[in-house]
């Protein structure tokens, strides 16, 4: 009967495809560094072998002393590579700086916030006058405002209404006018630029020109002057009984071979945990149904992830934290649960600079309501990375309030997109996909939780253990698929 330390290394072995001779496993129990003796064995003679045999290792080596000599110098060189030291700096974090008391005069400033923010955004392009002060004018007109009202009219054009501080005005997007083409992807509350001519009684705007706050074509992303690499996952949903614990193992496992040892940030963006209440009925679909042990047992899984890999996380809408966006960070008690040394908490949103790259962090649930809103040839739950883009384009994060995504009243606009990042990392819709809107590139993540029932009443079928690999020196991304 193998005793643990065998078993262990047995499985250790059979996880990465291959087998080893009892008296080969004897010896790698034997030697100073099990671990290392594992992936010296596979990287210097797996590409030939798939069981390890005394007599192949004796005709490599000639004896074992010879192959624990190179093993040392392995393990020296090794350790001579300087410890690598993370950078990581964390930009529009709400945590602690939550302003909020839930009065309705908060909405009006977090509003406020919003238009003066992209209309700063704006101004380079438009130079607006005040919605009131429009009747008064003639000739070509510019105007910046939210978008406090959609319709379609019956001959096909698209009637809204914009509002600002001085007031509100109608503009009319004629189906015949250049900008028809992108009306259909306005979304309640967004801030847009308009340019057009009064009609003859000056009591609409006929829009010529159609302004969202974008991001400019010709935007350069920043890069990380190091060749280092930050694995981005999501929706992991610990405690669910659809959590593929195997699939973990296999990435955190993979974690530590040599294929992997340019990753030394792992970032997480939201659902950590399955969460308890999360919708009706989901205590059948639990398999811890208690929130604090659902910590605990996540804390297990990323103790899996090697000590020297610096760890960003910020909550999802099935963490224990607010639901309204933007969430805080994680509290001191589940902080402490999370205590691994390595682990970093931040807010829903938050733009976290690892290397000197921006990546912008946000959970997604947004993303549901634009993917229903807009028209499907333009945004879908195949490829969430095309609502993504729409949020970049609007310069916002949860553009419409008060359906799906829930806001919080702040003073300051926590989910205004200010600064452009190079990389912008959600999750949510368990969908991988990634693409680049005008050099940003854009990733959603996929999940570790198989198809749940409500899933598969609606027909959503999960991406499931991919783990995009994101290049911090070239922003090029890589995928790996655990199956
Ligand atoms: O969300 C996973 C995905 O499934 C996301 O696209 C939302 C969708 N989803 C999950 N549950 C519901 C309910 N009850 N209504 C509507 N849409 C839902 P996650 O945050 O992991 O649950
Ligand atoms: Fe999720
Ligand atoms: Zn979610």
């Amino acid at each position: 009967m193998p005793t643990n330390n065998l078993l262990s290394i047995i499985q250790k072995l059979v996880k990465r495809g291959y087998n080893a001779d009892p008296d080969v496993v004897q010896f790698i129990d034997k030697s100073q560094n099990p671990d290392e003796t594992i992936n010296f064995l596979i990287t210097d003679m797996g590409s030939e072998v798939f069981t390890f045999t005394m007599a192949d290792i004796l005709g490599n080596y000639g004896s074992l002393s010879n192959l624990d000599s190179c093993l040392q110098k392995q393990i020296s060189s090794a350790s001579e590579k300087p410890s690598f030291e993370p950078s990581i700096s964390i930009e529009n974090d709400v945590t602690g700086n939550s302003t909020g008391s839930g009065k309705y005069t908060d909405f009006v400033s977090i509003f406020r916030n919003r238009l003066d923010r992209i209309s700063l955004i704006l101004k380079p392009r438009i130079t607006p006058s005040p919605l009131n002060s429009i009747k008064k004018t003639s000739g070509s007109v510019s105007v910046v405002g939210l978008v406090s009202d959609i319709q379609k009219t019956s001959a096909g054009h698209f009637l809204i209404e914009l509002e600002d501080v001085s007031g509100t005005f109608p503009i009319l997007i004629n189906n015949n006018s250049e900008p028809f083409s992108n009306a259909d992807e306005l979304l309640l509350d967004e801030v847009i630029g308009i340019k057009g001519t009064l009609s003859n009684d000056s009591e609409m705007l006929f829009a010529e020109k159609l302004y969202f706050p974008d991001v400019p074509s010709n935007f350069k992303p920043l890069s990380a002057d190091s060749h280092v690499q930050a694995a981005l996952i999501s929706d992991i949903h610990v405690g669910s009984k659809n959590f593929k614990s195997n699939l973990w193992t296999d990435f955190t496992t993979w974690l530590s071979t040599p294929e992997a040892e340019l990753i030394e940030y792992v970032l997480i963006a939201g659902d950590l945990v399955e969460g308890v209440g999360v919708y009706p009925g989901q205590d059948a679909d639990l398999e811890i149904i208690n929130i604090y042990e659902q910590y605990r047992a996540f804390n297990e899984r990323l103790k899996e992830i090697p000590d020297s890999i610096s760890v960003v996380m910020i909550p999802g809408n099935h963490d224990a934290v607010r639901l309204a966006e933007p969430q805080p960070a994680f509290n001191d008690e589940i902080r402490k649960i999370l205590s691994s040394q390595n682990t970093h908490f931040t807010s829903n949103p938050s733009t976290v600079t690892i290397e000197g790259v921006p990546i912008l962090m946000y959970h997604g649930v947004s993303l549901d309501e634009i993917i229903t809103e807009l028209p499907s040839e333009k945004v879908s739950y195949e490829s969430p990375h095309t609502a993504m883009a729409q949020l970049l384009k609007k310069r916002h994060l949860a553009p419409q309030f008060g359906s799906r995504t829930r806001l919080a009243p702040e003073l300051r606009d926590y989910l205004v997109i200010g600064k452009i990042p190079s990389v912008f990392h959600s999750g949510h819709v368990h969908k991988f996909s990634c693409g680049k809107y005008n050099n940003v590139l854009l990733v959603n993540s996929g999940c570790w939780q198989a198809q749940t029932d409500f899933q598969k009443r609606v027909n959503i079928i999960p991406d499931v253990g991919y783990v995009p690999i994101l290049d911090l020196d070239t922003l090029n991304l890589t995928i790996r698929h655990f199956t």
